[in-house]
């Protein structure tokens, strides 16, 4: 494998490195079709650009687009189950459903072609993040309706790795397997990958002597905070990626390993947009906003103008592998995840920056969110680092607190919890508790 040596290997690489305009071209092209497809076959987008007094004929460039209604996740919920595919259900060749923790899923769907794109699109990511054919992938994400487990074993295959299909849990078998397979590539979540590290280390292994070189994290937002705690404690380079089931799972977007600054967003299947959340207008490339996008190649069901919630920056420009592709820049969060602390906006992948990595503290934390009469209040759960005496701890919650105000501008109260206490994940971790709906 090359990650080490340096060179850039690319899955597609006429796409990969495609011109800017040719992209465009490429992106109008397909925009028109899907627009077509969508408009006679979903009847939720024909009677949107019927009341919008728009037709798919009226689409002439990428400009045009931007007048196109928006679609939101409760379109799904309102259809549910199968009301926004463009297919017969004969020609679904799989579901998968999204996570969500109340009521019913939102279940999306691929037709055999869809399954061809998303496999390429994976293999696409996972080359970019170094993988090469021949390695063997350590997929921990969880199999199932869950769209991380297949999505990477898809991607794997189609790129002609070796794949351990083991889904989170169980992690000291994990950890045994991997000293016995020599996986090169590790799959999962990046809090899973802590809990990995941490297990393995409780077991006296050395971790950072496994052959294992390159992590593939992604599902939930994380920090470069904790990429270098992953990097170090593993011994790896650990490499974001992004994806929702909505649009397609996992294979929207990834980073390069040469660069691991920002992933690139592949425009020759999707069509980006940051929007203003408030007001819906389009912003300007480099501003921060919500990310919309377009699915470009998804016939079972077509995705059009799909607000994902997820605050973020496209950000165009050279980037060191070569690749044309513009850049998501880490996702902050979720704008449902945002909290308002006091009238102060912020994200837990902030207090997230601010707790890894610092002196006396484990990488583990919760936000617990409650209310006070009118106002909200927020502690944060820490933990002790091992070894520290409990002496100390009151000290800590200080210099959490003081260290939380002083960067984010929130008020708040730090809990330091004994080690083991906060919850570890196998999955996508909980980092909010929120106490206010219970009164
Ligand atoms: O989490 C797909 C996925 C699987 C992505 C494996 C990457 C790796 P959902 O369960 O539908 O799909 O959740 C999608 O997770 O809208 C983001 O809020 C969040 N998310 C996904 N990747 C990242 C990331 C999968 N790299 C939702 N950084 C998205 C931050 C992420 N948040």
């Amino acid at each position: 494998m090359n990650a080490k040596s340096g060179d850039t290997y690319m899955f597609a690489p006429d796409i990969e490195t495609m011109g800017r305009d040719q992209l465009a071209q490429l992106q109008l092209a397909k925009l028109k079709k899907i627009v077509k497809h969508a408009y006679d076959n979903v009847p939720l987008y024909t009677e949107r650009l019927d009341a919008a007094g728009i037709e798919p004929g009226d689409l002439k460039s990428l400009d045009d687009y931007a007048g196109f209604p928006f679609t939101v996740k409760e379109d799904l919920r309102a259809t549910y189950p199968l009301g926004m595919f463009a297919v017969g259900r004969a020609d679904v060749a799989r579901f998968h459903a999204s996570s969500g923790t109340t009521g019913k899923p939102t279940v999306v769907g691929y037709t055999r072609e869809d399954l061809d794109v998303w496999a390429d699109l994976m293999a696409r990511c996972m080359a970019c993040a170094g993988a090469r054919p021949g390695d063997i992938l350590h997929n921990a994400y969880g199999y199932g309706l869950f769209t991380g487990g297949l999505g990477f074993h898809d991607g794997a295959e189609r790129l002609g790795m070796t794949v351990l299909p083991l889904s989170g849990g169980l992690t000291e078998r994990q950890i045994m397997l991997l000293q016995d397979f020599g996986a090169s590539i590790i799959g999962c979540t990046p809090s899973y990958a802590l809990n990995i590290a941490e297990v393995g280390e409780k077991m006296g292994v050395d971790m950072r002597a496994l052959p294992l070189e390159i992590g593939i994290h992604g599902a939930e937002p994380w920090s470069d905070e904790l990429r270098a705690e992953i990097d170090r404690r593993l011994g790896i380079k650990a490499v974001d990626i992004y994806g929702l089931s909505e649009i397609i799972g996992p294979g929207v977007a990834s980073e390069c390993i040469e660069a691991r600054d920002g992933l690139h967003a592949w425009e020759d299947c999707f069509l980006f947009e940051s929007i203003d959340p408030d007001s819906g207008a389009v912003l300007p490339m480099g501003e921060a906003g919500e990310l919309v996008i377009t699915t470009l190649a998804k016939w079972a069901q077509p995705m059009l103008r799909y607000r994902t919630r997820d605050i973020t920056r496209l950000v165009d420009g050279p980037c060191p592998c070569g690749r044309t592709h513009p850049r998501i820049m880490r996702i902050t969060g979720r704008s449902d995840d945002m909290l308002i602390i006091r009238g102060v906006n912020m994200f837990p992948s902030q207090v997230e920056s601010l707790l890894v990595g610092r002196p006396g503290i484990a990488p583990y934390y919760q936000l617990v969110v409650r209310r006070e009469g009118t106002m909200d209040t927020l502690t944060v759960e820490v933990e002790a680092a091992p070894g520290v005496a409990a002496g100390d701890y009151a000290g800590i919650a200080k210099d959490v607190e003081h260290h939380i105000k002083g960067m984010i501008g929130v008020t708040c109260s730090a809990q330091v919890m004994a080690p083991g206490e906060v919850p570890r994940s196998e999955g996508k971790a909980v980092r909010v508790r929120d106490l206010r709906k219970k009164g």
